[in-house]
């Protein structure tokens, strides 16, 4: 089995949706209610990049030092990598509403879908719930069983303590620059992102080859979590310089006042006037301040710093694969692999 985006789609249509509708269809709940759920389980899942998700099947083939994964191996791998992103699913529903997000994947964020509102809180809960109902359906007689419950949990509590820092540090109503700082940058990306989006499928596909080790995962996680980190940066440099159309959302971290990558190189480079500009008008929920805050990003060339981070990032994490000791059981093309999906993307 190729794993491609309509293989990987086709798992999720043909075998795990109809088997949390099944399950929760026992419980005797309204027609109606199974509909909602449904509806949103689709709207929050379908339509992303797949990154995190595809890259268990991925991984797993290259662990296993095969060219092609069987139907039976493809669909077990592929459930794993569909919990990933059932989790990324709930993260973004939440998310949405926290950062006042307008669009995700181009269609309105489910919270601002008619009828929908803050529904969208249990939809998330349920997005959650439905990776354990899935996980007891298909893994409950592993020996990984435990190991992969405890790494959803793990991973569940590095997020949530990321995005209450990354909340915290960007109050609505007190706009204090002082209060950013790269440690404290990194410290935020690296929990909110960089566990759930990189270490978590490649752990995944460690535990199911039946091969992870406290010393491979620790290999893992040595290059992933940088490799989070750089994502992530990415993705901060998008939300201001990327075009909606391409990336599916509107960039909203000046306006919610976010300790984002660009803010924080922006505060290395400012004279004092300049860092005066961005003290009154950074974290304004005010279209013409954002655009003040973008011209000073613009006169600043913040764009050429983040470019010249993004070259010497890459070196960096290639640098860190090729330390990779592979009689270890993690093989370096599952990172380069990993590398390649997301290095110089503008989407
Ligand atoms: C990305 O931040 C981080 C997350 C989506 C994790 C959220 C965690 C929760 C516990 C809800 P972001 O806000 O920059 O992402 P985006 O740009 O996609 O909105
Ligand atoms: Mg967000
Ligand atoms: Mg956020
Ligand atoms: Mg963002």
């Amino acid at each position: 089995m190729a794993n491609t985006r309509p293989t990987f789609e086709a798992v999720f249509r043909n075998v795990i949706v109809p088997k949390i509708m099944e399950e929760v269809n026992t419980t005797g709940i309204s027609k109606n209610a199974c509909d909602w759920l449904q509806h949103s389980i689709l709207h929050n899942t379908i339509g992303g990049k797949y990154n995190r998700g595809m890259t268990v099947p991925d991984t797993y083939r290259i662990l296993k030092g095969v060219d092609a994964l069987t139907e039976e191996e493809y669909k077990l791998s592929s459930i794993l990598g569909w919990c990933t992103e059932l989790l990324q699913a709930k993260f973004l529903v939440a998310d949405d509403i926290m950062d006042s997000s307008i669009t995700r994947r181009g269609h309105p964020c489910w919270y601002r879908v008619n009828g929908v509102g803050m529904i969208a809180i249990n939809d998330s809960f349920l997005l959650g719930s439905a990776i354990f109902l899935v996980l007891k359906k298909f893994f409950r007689q592993e020996s990984y069983y435990v190991d992969i419950l405890e790494l959803f949990n793990e991973t569940s509590l590095q997020t949530e303590l990321g995005q209450l820092l990354d909340l915290i540090t960007a109050p609505e109503d007190k706009v204090d620059l002082n209060n950013f700082n790269f440690d404290k940058y990194y410290f935020i990306v690296r929990y909110k992102t960089a566990f759930y989006s990189f270490y978590l499928p490649v752990a995944l596909a460690l535990y199911q080859a039946g091969i992870a080790t406290p010393k491979n995962l620790q290999q893992a996680k040595d290059v992933l979590i940088p490799l989070g980190e750089y994502f992530q940066v990415q993705d901060d440099y998008l939300d201001c310089y990327g075009d909606p159309e391409h990336i599916g959302k509107i960039g909203t971290d000046i306006q919610d006042n976010k300790c984002g990558w660009l803010v924080n190189k922006a505060l290395e480079l400012v004279t004092p006037e300049q860092r005066a500009l961005l003290d009154a008008n950074y974290g304004r929920k005010d279209a013409e301040a954002e655009k003040k805050v973008k011209q000073l990003y613009l006169e600043l060339d913040v764009e050429r710093h983040y470019k010249e981070y993004e070259a010497k990032a890459i070196k960096e994490i290639e640098a860190l694969i090729d330390k990779v000791d592979e009689s270890q059981g993690l093989k370096k093309a599952v990172l380069t692999g990993f590398l390649k999906k997301i290095a110089g993307r503008s989407k």
